[in-house]
């Protein structure tokens, strides 16, 4: 029997390039379980073989649907691999509920079946949960870094990695915990700041940078968090935490008038808007771990092109952004970004 893996958030930016990943590199099978909130986008899935992809929309905090399909993972080699989540900062600072529920009881729900089935569960989490580091801070986010979040975002994160190290220790669950960087990619909800910029300016609209445009984030393509997240599974050690992340430090600043470039735009051609309250400064991940344990090494090298490619796949697929386009802006427009 292949393997099958049950992925939540598999309709989301991460989740879906992650079970393309796994259709497209391995024979296995994928249940997504995912909400379909306004960042869940079911043509995300579209394309896939439908004998070998299934979504049941529902909740990760839904105990009897959770335990139903986890239930359903008998296979020695079966996962759980959670992404779901409430992702966005800004969302967080606006209404940290939703967080709280799925970001928490969601991880805890997926836990406990994890526990009363005897399933292998991998769970992803961000290298937000350890704060931020100065621009020329020598040392970079290891897996012996404290934790140390901003955000009603990141602290619900934290907790849910809290969560999981203590199901292992207490109850032998066999979990691993990934935290990654920034991913850039295709089919990431315009709400985020690469697709964000890249979609106003296909509609003519100048780019908007909070602050100065100096903080600092470790880009990393998706399609390589998913290579990341497949090695941990086949061969991480249970109990433990790999960082994941592909040296990919640029601020802001420098993403904007890459960007501002490849649509032939002036360098100087975006505006400065209100910066996030508590906005981290910079995030950079040292992957050493990963690639010395299990041999991972990222595919995408060269930031430029990974973003040339991202950008043609925005103006090919308008259809995929628009509906959700004019409604993201009117809410930034709420919070003067
Ligand atoms: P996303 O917002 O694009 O997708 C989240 C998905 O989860 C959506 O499909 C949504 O419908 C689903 N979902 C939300 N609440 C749910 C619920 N209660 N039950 C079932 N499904 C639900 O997020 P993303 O950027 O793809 O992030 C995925 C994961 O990766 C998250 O756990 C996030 O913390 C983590 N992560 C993201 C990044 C990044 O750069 N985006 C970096 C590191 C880690
Ligand atoms: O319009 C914008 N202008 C701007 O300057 C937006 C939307 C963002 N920004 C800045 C804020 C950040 O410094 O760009 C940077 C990236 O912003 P986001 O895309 O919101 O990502 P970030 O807050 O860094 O968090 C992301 O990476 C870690 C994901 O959204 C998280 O889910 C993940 O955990």
């Amino acid at each position: 029997m292949p393997r099958h893996l049950l992925v939540t958030g598999g309709a989301g930016f991460i989740g879906s390039a992650f079970v393309h990943h796994v259709v497209t590199t391995t024979d296995a099978h994928v249940t997504v379980l995912d909400k379909l909130t306004y960042a869940g986008h079911r043509e995300s899935l579209a394309g896939l073989p439908e004998e070998r992809v299934r979504l049941v929309v529902g909740d990760v905090a839904d105990q009897g649907l959770v335990d139903e399909l986890v239930g359903s993972l008998t296979g020695e080699d079966d996962a759980i691999v959670h992404y779901a989540a409430e992702s966005h900062n800004d969302n967080s600072l606006n209404d940290p509920s939703p967080f709280l529920t799925t970001n928490l009881i969601g991880t805890f729900t997926l836990l406990e079946a994890a526990r009363r089935h005897d399933v292998r569960f991998h769970h992803i989490s961000t290298d937000e949960v350890y704060g931020d580091l100065e621009l020329d801070d020598p040392v970079r986010f290891t897996e012996h870094t404290a934790y140390n979040p901003s955000s009603p975002y990141s602290a619900s994160k934290a907790g849910s990695d809290m969560l999981v190290r203590a199901w292992v220790r207490s109850f032998g669950v066999q979990a691993t915990i990934s935290n990654c960087s920034n991913n850039y990619g295709p089919r990431q909800h315009v709400e985020k700041f690469i697709p964000r910029q890249i979609t106003n300016l296909i509609d003519g609209i100048r780019p908007r940078l909070y602050g100065a445009g100096l903080n600092v984030r470790d880009w990393i393509h998706a399609d390589d968090h998913s290579s990341a997240v497949l090695a941990i599974l086949d061969r991480g050690r249970i109990g433990e935490t790999y960082l994941i992340g592909a040296d990919g430090e640029k601020n802001n600043l420098e993403v904007v008038q890459m960007i501002l470039e490849a649509f032939g735009r002036p360098a100087d051609d975006f505006d400065h808007v209100t910066d996030r309250p508590g906005h981290d400064l910079r995030y950079a991940i040292d992957s050493t771990k990963l690639r010395e344990e299990l041999g991972w090494t990222p595919s995408f090298q060269d930031f430029e092109a990974g973003l040339a490619a991202t950008i043609d796949w925005y103006r090919e697929n308008e259809a995929w952004w628009r509906p959700q386009k004019a409604e993201t802006e009117a809410k930034y427009a709420k919070t003067g970004q």
